[in-house]
């Protein structure tokens, strides 16, 4: 009954997206709304999905909204208007897409969203997201600093992604749980960095002016490892020392932070593949070939690095990655 039932809906769903419709598979146009380059993360996410699209012969029409909801919305609706097969989306922040998803789906133009979710009662307005999961992440970040202190009193401070974005709220989330049953762990000061090196040094600047010179600190948890970057930077300025007297944790696996690890100045990270891409072409493909209906999640890995991972050995893999 099961099987009827979800057949027919995936049925429905494919007509309303008009899967009826032939397509040759390669030799697509998709358009891909990119948030911007606000990290090394997101750059080697662009070189990939350009990589992908030339391998599959698929003429990709890119466009950067500088971190920007307004210009994704507008370079949405420019796709639309080119009469495009099908639309990628990274999204800036997870609210105040309907309207112009809505018109993609109108337009039977498949959606996929990449590295972030949206927050919407209107779960067909895309194909599939191609994500991660981001409260993993936040958790395997939080019993990394549970295990790394033990029953050592440790104060906190969080350098926050964009504010409203899936990143950012869900990695806070699944960091807070790890850490909940550990009475000795408290976050004491937590503010956005926007993802950036700069401002997560900017902010890591603040909290140790606030915390006695950085003496109050034993930890830092980013959200990604550019704003920890920063903050390293911010630590050394001050004379501290980071990666020894205050333990580092962030996310994404970028070259840089392998770096800081094999120079002791930085102690573990999440990685997060920049190769969204690939997933999101080939259930693309698939659907204008055959109609198939992708999962609504297709799921990237996520891997804790630390020091004691040979992290130069790391550093030199990334370069095939897009880095
Ligand atoms: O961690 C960060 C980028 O959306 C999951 O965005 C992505 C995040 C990534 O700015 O480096």
């Amino acid at each position: 009954m099961k099987t009827t039932l979800s057949l027919l809906a995936a049925t429905a769903l494919a007509f309303c997206w008009g899967a009826n419709t032939t397509y040759a598979a390669d030799h697509m146009t998709v358009g891909f709304s990119q948030i911007g380059s606000e990290s090394g993360w997101r750059a080697a996410e662009t070189t990939v999905t350009k990589r992908e699209a030339e391998k599959r012969h698929i003429n990709l029409k890119f466009s950067d909204a500088q971190q920007k909801q307004e210009n994704q919305i507008r370079a949405i609706r420019s796709f639309i208007a080119q009469g495009v097969d099908a639309i990628l989306v990274a999204p800036v922040v997870e609210t105040g897409w309907d309207a112009v998803l809505q018109e993609a789906k109108d337009a039977k133009i498949p959606v996929v969203l990449l590295d972030r979710n949206i927050r919407t009662e209107k779960k067909d307005l895309y194909l599939t997201a191609v994500t991660s999961d981001q409260v993993h992440e936040g958790k395997v970040a939080g019993d990394w600093l549970v295990k790394a202190v033990g029953s050592k009193a440790c104060n906190v401070v969080e350098l926050q992604g964009t504010t409203g974005s899936s990143p950012a709220i869900n990695r806070k989330k699944g960091f807070d749980e790890a850490i909940s049953a550990a009475k000795n762990i408290k976050i004491i000061r937590s503010q956005t960095g926007d993802f950036t090196r700069a401002k997560g040094k900017e902010v890591m600047e603040s909290f140790i002016k606030a915390e006695n010179g950085g003496k109050g600190i034993c930890a830092v948890y980013a959200h990604n490892d550019d704003m920890m970057i920063g903050a390293i930077q911010a630590m050394k300025e001050a004379g501290l020392k980071p990666g020894k007297d205050i333990l580092t944790i962030s996310i994404d696996a970028v070259p840089d932070i392998f770096k800081a690890m094999a120079a002791g100045e930085a102690n573990a990270t999440v990685e997060l593949t920049p190769d969204m891409a690939g997933p999101a072409f080939d259930a693309l493909a698939a659907y204008k070939a055959k109609g198939t209906m992708p999962k609504p999640w297709i799921q990237t890995e996520s891997k804790l690095y630390t020091a004691k991972d040979d992290p130069m050995k790391v550093y030199e893999s990334k370069k095939d990655l897009g880095y």
